[in-house]
């Protein structure tokens, strides 16, 4: 069949390749309700949450109040949405802040999924539930100081005590962790075994001190896990998981949210950097008249209609069963760097305007270092991509 010519409608600048018309109803639904929650409520409001450093705890029952804390799993009164559902709601979100759609990340992937994978009968009962409604909030302790990349190095470790067991050890960069009702903790017990323990706020020798000082996801809680002879019961250990694989398959949730959600960071601000270069008059043209600001508008709808399509595919893929972890990995290095590059560019195109609040660019650009780093920095899925195609793991050996 030809390619379509002669007079049309003019293209969507918002949806060049026309994206929309893959997602079905259910989907754009979702899409809808979040992007309006968001459009709402975050974005008048989140440069203010930015510049004071906080995350206010309302917002969190917000995103609770709209189903979005554990919306992929299923069972135990969660919602069960497809793949493709929460990775648009993370999408919407994270048009907001990256610090937004951190805290349903890590609530709903990191500490709920942790539970509902690996988790007793017993603890799925006690806990997911009351995730899911924002009763309780979780956050998840693997990081180190001296255990990023490499958490198989992990210092913190627990032993047996009776029927109890004993955790020590400093866990770091923990989002939510000051605010967080449970939080689910990694350690060493025994020389390859790493267990995970679901342990309370209030359990004497655990504290959870913020890290302040950040220039980069602001709206978001980061903490410091400090866990001092902290005696929790047997029942507390997650006892399906007892070695790396545990953690690491928590990651692989987290990170597919971030392939979705790195576009909606790069959408707002190519939105942000369109809207401007149509009202701004230099040399007495708008700026959208120049052919350099057309193509950094171009190469950006070019990076996040390529993005767009990468996460759904592998929404697609997630949702059929065949997502793999270095699937994964592709999705996130690529992604990220992309949604950077978009929101450098953006913010060239604001000129001075580009630095301030006043407008979302610099908030995103700052943020998105975080989550290049986050949840396996870039370097560690190019090594993780490069592994899988050369057949040569590059971390060790
Ligand atoms: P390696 O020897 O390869 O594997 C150890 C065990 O784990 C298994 N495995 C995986 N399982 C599930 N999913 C994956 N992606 C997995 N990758 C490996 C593996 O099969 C093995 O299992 P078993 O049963 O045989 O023992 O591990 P390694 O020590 O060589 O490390 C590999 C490496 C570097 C890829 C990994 O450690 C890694 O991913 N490092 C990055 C660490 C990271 O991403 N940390 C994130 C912390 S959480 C966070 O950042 C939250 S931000 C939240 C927010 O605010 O949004
Ligand atoms: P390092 O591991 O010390 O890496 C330093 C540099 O060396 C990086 O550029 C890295 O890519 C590079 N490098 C490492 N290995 C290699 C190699 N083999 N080859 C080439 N280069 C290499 N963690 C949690 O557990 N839970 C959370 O909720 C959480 N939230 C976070 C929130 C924020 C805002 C931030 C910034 C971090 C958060 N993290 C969390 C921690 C995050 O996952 C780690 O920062 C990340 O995994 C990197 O670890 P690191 O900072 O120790 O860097």
């Amino acid at each position: 069949m030809a390619v379509t010519t002669g007079a049309q409608p003019a293209l969507d600048p918002h949806d060049f390749l026309a994206i929309d018309a893959l997602l079905d109803d259910e989907e754009k639904a979702i899409r809808d309700t979040v992007r309006q929650f968001v459009r709402e409520q975050i974005v008048p409001e989140v440069g203010d949450w930015f510049e004071r450093g906080v995350l206010p705890r309302e917002v969190i029952g917000e995103l609770a109040k709209l189903g979005l804390f554990g919306m992929h799993l299923e069972g135990y009164g969660l919602p069960g949405a497809s793949a493709v559902s929460y990775g648009l709601a993370c999408t919407e979100l994270e048009a907001g802040d990256s610090g937004i759609r951190s805290a349903v990340s890590v609530q709903g992937s990191l500490a709920m999924f942790a539970i509902w994978r690996w988790g007793s009968e017993e603890q799925k009962e006690q806990w997911l539930p009351r995730m899911h409604t924002g009763e309780v909030i979780g956050c998840f302790g693997l990081t180190e100081p001296d255990a990023g990349s490499d958490p198989g190095t992990m210092r913190t470790h627990a032993r047996r005590d009776g029927d109890d067991w004993i955790i020590s050890g400093t866990k770091m960069w923990i989002t939510n962790g000051t605010i967080a009702d449970i939080a689910i903790v990694w350690a060493r017990t025994g020389e390859d075994e790493i267990r995970g323990f679901v342990v309370e706020k209030g359990t004497p020798g655990f504290s959870a001190p913020e890290i302040h000082k950040k220039l980069s996801l602001r709206a978001s809680v980061t903490s410091e896990l400090v866990l001092d002879e902290v005696r929790v019961p047997s029942e507390a250990m997650l006892p399906g998981a007892s070695t790396l694989r545990g953690p690491l398959s928590c990651l692989n949730e987290a990170r597919f949210g971030i392939v979705f959600g790195a576009v909606g960071a790069a959408r707002a601000c190519f939105e942000a950097a369109l809207d401007y270069s149509k009202s701004r008059i230099v040399f007495e043209k708008p700026i959208s008249a120049y052919q350099l600001t057309q193509q950094k508008l171009a190469e950006m709808a070019l990076e996040i209609n390529r993005a767009s399509l990468v996460a759904l595919h592998l929404g697609r893929m997630k949702d059929n069963g065949t997502l793999r972890p270095e699937h994964v990995s592709l999705g996130k290095m690529g992604n990220v760097r992309g949604a950077i590059e978009v929101c450098r560019s953006a913010r060239t195109v604001l000129g001075g305007n580009g630095i301030t609040l006043e407008y979302p660019v610099i908030r995103h650009m700052n943020n998105l270092e975080s989550v290049l780093t986050y949840e396996g920095t870039h370097e560690v899925h190019t090594l993780v991509v490069g592994g899988a195609l050369t057949g040569t793991p590059a971390f060790r050996g």
